[in-house]
């Protein structure tokens, strides 16, 4: 091909390619060839649809088909044409460069990490496909509704982009009803599952960033004018539920209609102009607490719309250094857990993989369970409800993220205000955590000051916490210095390293510790100001050792053992007056390594019972949750025949065994703190 005649080639393909409006670019710019323009795709509905289960939504879970597109070749507008409808070809001469038909199947709701070995470590686009029919109803809208997809995901529906989502884990929505066919609806969506700089999380976590339509999936009908959602809760007196509306569609002066068959409740309010209708109702029902989680059937109607649901009432609050359920003082026996099913690798997706979950969590004898580190399926509040459990919810505004960046920020806002519109009815959830170890900035208490508004705002009938970092280093500095006084009258330190330690105590002049004094830890985080529990992340008999060790010349293997013994001198406090709560502590072992030193069942038991004993004796402490109840996946943990990208702080490992510490923490909750709730 002449020089001449590929130019002129390229020029009526790309000016066809800028013609179409989706994909068109600046007017007096010409596209560059290979590029594949942005898109112009709407953003979801802005509020959560609530009570969809009430709804009998038609489910597209099971399976569907999957393109992997490293190269993103696949988004329309570009030289390769782009998936985003499914073709084949017409003829034999129809130069097709993709096929949904003949693509790999993958099951809906799960990650694609983990079904298919060759995606193991991916983190880049796919494509899922799959088509569906609708027997369409007249006056009847449709809505496409995902519980999460990871992390960046586009729908298109029978060819047409329809919106936009971008963070994962939480659920969105769009009204399709002008969009549908009644039969071979095609439905594609492009996800991409990488994280950088400035999404929320960032590209370094310490869990697997699982990709892919991870929830569920489902066509969800309404009427023309419907119940968008409602929160119903106590108040903090306990003598009314109060009930918000949010509605589409309705007239201002329409009504809506509360039912609580049990408790003989049948009130109706009007729908003012903006959509919204408030009650109050006077009532006293039997108080959901983890020893009776009582729920109550509530029924939801306006015009021809009917929603329901099983709700708890209870109240939380704290007072002073106490955490306070329905008026009661109460401890959290907690445990930490990741989104990961016992017995198999990925996400746990179902409610059955929560049951099996949380079940274990009770045998430990746990009253709460800390949700790490990204909000999980809708399904975990609910059978967090139903078991007993106390929840806390957390968004996955972890380690260093852009605090300055404008998008970033709507992003952990956007995540935060979906799961409390999605879990505001669930009695079990008692935490809204915005943050895991974030360090000090002026621009990070901006940021998180803001999402501590938006949550006070949602939903004031919960707590707001953040588990914090505290000062690593000032704090390593004063542990160096007990140590060194500890270490100077044992038999665990070499002559070199008493030698050592006498010059640490010199150094330290008239501070230096005296051999067996106490230490008190306070946490003075200025984010503890913002929050209603303080919420700490420590890791003393773990990390700690190995950061001294090197910088104080001793070995590490001393360090450790002193460490050991000097943990339970240490007492844990804030500068707040407000009940702190321990988030993590935790120390790796392989299941069924026994014997001296790291990795072994035996170390990890030995650090349980010294923080214990710490613990117990931290009157600010009203309560923990270790790290973490199961073995876990974690790209940042490769150690070959130890870890093999597992994170080892479980107390069971992946298939369910469990090490030694599993019982320490058992005979804690279910002896010393046994009466605490
Ligand atoms: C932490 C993090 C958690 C990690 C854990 C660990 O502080 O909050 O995400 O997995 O430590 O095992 O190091």
């Amino acid at each position: 091909m002449g020089k001449h005649l590929g130019t002129l080639i390229w020029a009526v393909l790309l000016s066809m390619l800028a013609a179409n409006p989706l994909w068109a670019a600046e007017e007096d710019e010409e596209p560059a060839p290979f590029v594949t323009p942005e898109l112009v795709v709407p953003e979801p509905a802005s509020a959560v649809m609530g009570w969809v289960d009430s709804r009998e939504p038609q489910s597209l879970n099971g399976s569907w088909k999957l393109l992997v597109d490293p190269m993103q070749v696949g988004t329309p507008g570009g030289f390769f044409g782009g998936w985003a409808t499914t073709r084949t070809p017409v003829d034999a001469f129809q130069l097709l460069e993709y096929s949904y038909p003949d693509a790999a199947d993958i099951r809906v709701p799960g990650d694609f990490n983990t079904q298919r070995q060759e995606l193991f470590f991916y983190r880049d686009t796919v494509w899922y496909q799959r088509n569906f029919n609708v027997e369409a109803e007249a006056d009847t809208r449709y809505h496409l509704w995902f519980g999460g997809a990871n992390f960046d995901a586009t729908v298109f529906l029978n060819g047409a982009p329809v919106a936009r989502h971008k963070g994962g884990y939480v659920p969105f929505s769009v009204d399709v009803t002008a969009h549908l066919q009644p039969e071979g609806n095609d439905l594609v969506i492009r996800i991409n599952n990488r994280l950088g700089d400035d999404t929320v999380p960032t590209g370094r976590t310490d869990w697997w960033p699982y990709g892919g339509l991870t929830r569920d999936v489902m066509l969800v009908a309404t009427p023309e004018q419907y119940i968008v959602n409602a929160k119903v809760v106590l108040n903090n007196d306990r003598n009314a539920i109060t009930a918000e509306v949010a509605t589409e569609g309705f007239a201002a002066g329409d009504e809506v209609t509360v039912v609580i068959p049990q408790l003989d409740i049948s009130q109706t309010a009007r729908i003012s102009d903006n959509g919204d209708a408030q009650l109050s109702i006077p009532a006293q029902p039997e108080l959901w607490h983890p020893d009776a989680p009582k729920l109550y059937r509530v029924e939801l109607a306006a015009g021809d719309d009917r929603v329901s649901d099983q709700i708890g009432f209870r109240t939380i609050e704290t007072s002073g250094t106490t955490i306070m359920l329905n008026g009661e003082p109460i401890k959290f026996k907690g445990i930490s857990t990741h989104e990961e099913p016992i017995g198999r690798d990925g996400v746990a997706y179902s409610e059955a993989d929560m049951r099996v979950l949380f079940n274990e969590a009770k045998n430990l004898g746990v009253n709460f369970v800390r949700a790490a580190h990204y909000p999980y399926s809708r399904h975990a509040a609910r059978v967090a409800d139903e078991m007993g459990i106390l929840l806390w919810e957390e968004v996955p505004i972890y380690w260093n993220i852009a605090w300055e960046n404008a998008d970033t920020l709507a992003i952990a806002r956007d995540q935060i205000s979906r799961l409390i519109e999605r879990d505001w009815n669930r009695a079990s959830v008692v935490i809204w955590s915005v943050a895991n170890e974030t360090p000090y900035s002026e621009s990070r208490m901006k940021f998180l000051g803001r999402l501590i508004d938006d949550v006070r705002e949602l939903d004031d009938s919960r707590l707001v916490s953040a588990a914090l970092l505290g000062d690593t280093r000032r704090e390593l500095k004063h542990v160096a210095a007990h140590l060194a006084a500890h270490g100077q009258g044992s038999d665990i330190a070499s002559d070199e390293e008493k030698a050592i330690f006498q010059g640490v105590l010199a150094a330290a002049g008239e501070a230096a510790p005296e051999p067996g004094s106490s230490f008190t830890l306070v946490i003075d985080d200025p984010l503890g100001e913002l929050v209603d529990i303080v919420s700490y992340n420590e890791y003393f008999g773990w990390y700690y050792a190995r950061a001294l060790a090197p910088q104080m010349g001793v070995s590490e293997q001393t360090i450790r053992k002193l460490m050991l013994q000097f943990i339970p001198q240490v007492t844990m406090s804030t500068a707040f007056g407000k009940p702190m709560f321990i988030s993590e502590f935790g120390a790796g072992a392989k299941a069924g390594k026994r014997g001296e030193g790291v990795w072994t069942e035996d170390y990890q038991a030995a650090v349980y019972r010294a923080q214990i004993a710490m613990l117990s004796h931290s009157p600010q402490v009203q309560g923990m949750t270790p790290w973490i109840l199961k073995d876990f996946r974690a790209m940042l943990r490769s150690l070959p025949g130890i870890q093999d990208y597992r994170n080892r702080k479980g107390l069971i490992d992946q298939n369910g065994r469990r090490k030694q510490a599993f019982y320490v923490l058992r005979d804690f909750y279910n002896g010393p703190w046994a009466d605490t709730h």
